[in-house]
């Protein structure tokens, strides 16, 4: 299929994920992620709570006016909402779109001890049939690079680069959008100059190697950390620095052609996120949409409202409701 063929369509739907003001929620954490988090609030670690965790979530009443789409991890795509719906119907009645996580993880990569490449290509032009069956319109995959003492290396770039690139390109061939997660790790004592340059020599070669796959960037999202300093940094950096650090790098690397840009968190605290997202609109007009795809920074706090009790599902989806609303206003800044 031809890029000119595909752009229309996928470009439709890569629009709404990051117009209109809203965000995109990342609930695709792996059972594993899911597990710890759960008991992290004193939360047993089973199947169904972890299904009734993210029904509450996706049900919030009112959640489309600030949330265009939810991503998803595999189990929980294909299981039910409370009252026996697919949790991808139940988004896409409740007025967001569906996504789903279809990497299979960060794996030790050969010869780069210490770094990891995202796998999960194996199966995936045959996984991504069903999940457009199921009501999916977009995807995610994300790679992790870790800053340190010689890290990240030069391999370890680009074969995170090539993985995205062909995820991106499967992606579009099945007709769904994908969301290209390239996260530079805030672990670390790195300064907010080291953190600007990897984040641009990635970002550098991401696109490198979305052209050379034949990547429509019309039909794309890119979710990337934000420019900020390690967390055991001796030095901090003001919010009007992160901005600047990371519009600059934006603008050094990602074409215009690209509709948004959907930050993850990545560990900053819940308000810091929200006052970065708010700086950085502020410093705008921007060739991109400025958005937010926050897993943590939406969700910690509806977590520790539910708690795993049933009758504590409002409060959590009001705490839900609350994070969401303040990052749509961020946008607006
Ligand atoms: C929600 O967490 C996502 C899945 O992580 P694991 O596969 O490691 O469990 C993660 O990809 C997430 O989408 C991004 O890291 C953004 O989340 P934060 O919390 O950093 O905004």
């Amino acid at each position: 299929m031809s890029t000119d063929t595909i752009q229309r369509p996928i470009g439709e739907i890569a629009r709404t994920m990051v117009s209109g003001g809203r965000g995109i929620l990342a609930a695709d954490e792996s059972v594993s992620t899911m597990n710890s988090r759960l008991e992290g609030a004193g939360v047993p670690p089973t199947v169904e709570q972890r299904r009734a965790y993210r029904a509450m979530l996706v049900t919030t009443p009112g959640l489309s006016a600030w949330i265009s789409g939810i991503i998803l991890s595999e189990d929980i795509f294909t299981a039910s909402t409370g009252d026996g719906k697919p949790f991808p119907v139940a988004c896409v009645e409740a007025g967001m779109l569906a996504g789903i996580k279809v990497d299979t993880g960060a794996k030790a990569l050969a010869g780069a001890p210490d770094e990891t490449v995202t796998e999960g290509l194996d199966g995936l032009r045959e996984r991504l049939e069903s999940y457009a069956a199921a009501g999916a319109s977009f995807t995610k995959w994300r790679a992790v690079i870790k800053i340190g003492d010689g890290l990240p290396t030069p391999r370890a770039i680009a074969a995170n680069a090539q993985a995205l690139a062909r995820y991106a390109a499967l992606v579009q061939e099945a007709g769904l959008v994908p969301i290209v997660e390239p996260e530079v790790l805030m672990t670390g004592e790195h300064s907010l100059d080291r953190c600007a340059a990897v984040t641009e020599t990635t970002l550098r070669s991401i696109f490198d190697e979305l052209t050379a796959q034949g990547v429509a960037l019309e039909g794309m999202v890119l979710k990337p950390n934000m420019v900020v300093p390690g967390d055991r940094c001796a030095t901090s950096s003001s919010p009007a620095e992160v901005a600047s650090a990371t519009i600059r790098t934006l603008r050094r690397t990602v074409p215009v052609a690209v509709p948004g840009i959907a930050f993850l968190s990545g560990g900053q605290g819940v308000e810091m996120a929200t006052t970065h997202l708010a700086e950085m609109n502020g410093l705008g007009p921007h060739p991109w949409e400025l958005s937010f795809s926050f897993g943590r920074a939406l969700v910690d706090l509806a977590l520790k409202a539910w708690r795993g009790e049933p009758g504590l599902a409002g409060d959590g989806q009001q705490a839900l409701a609350e994070r969401a609303r303040a990052n749509a206003q961020a946008r607006a800044a």
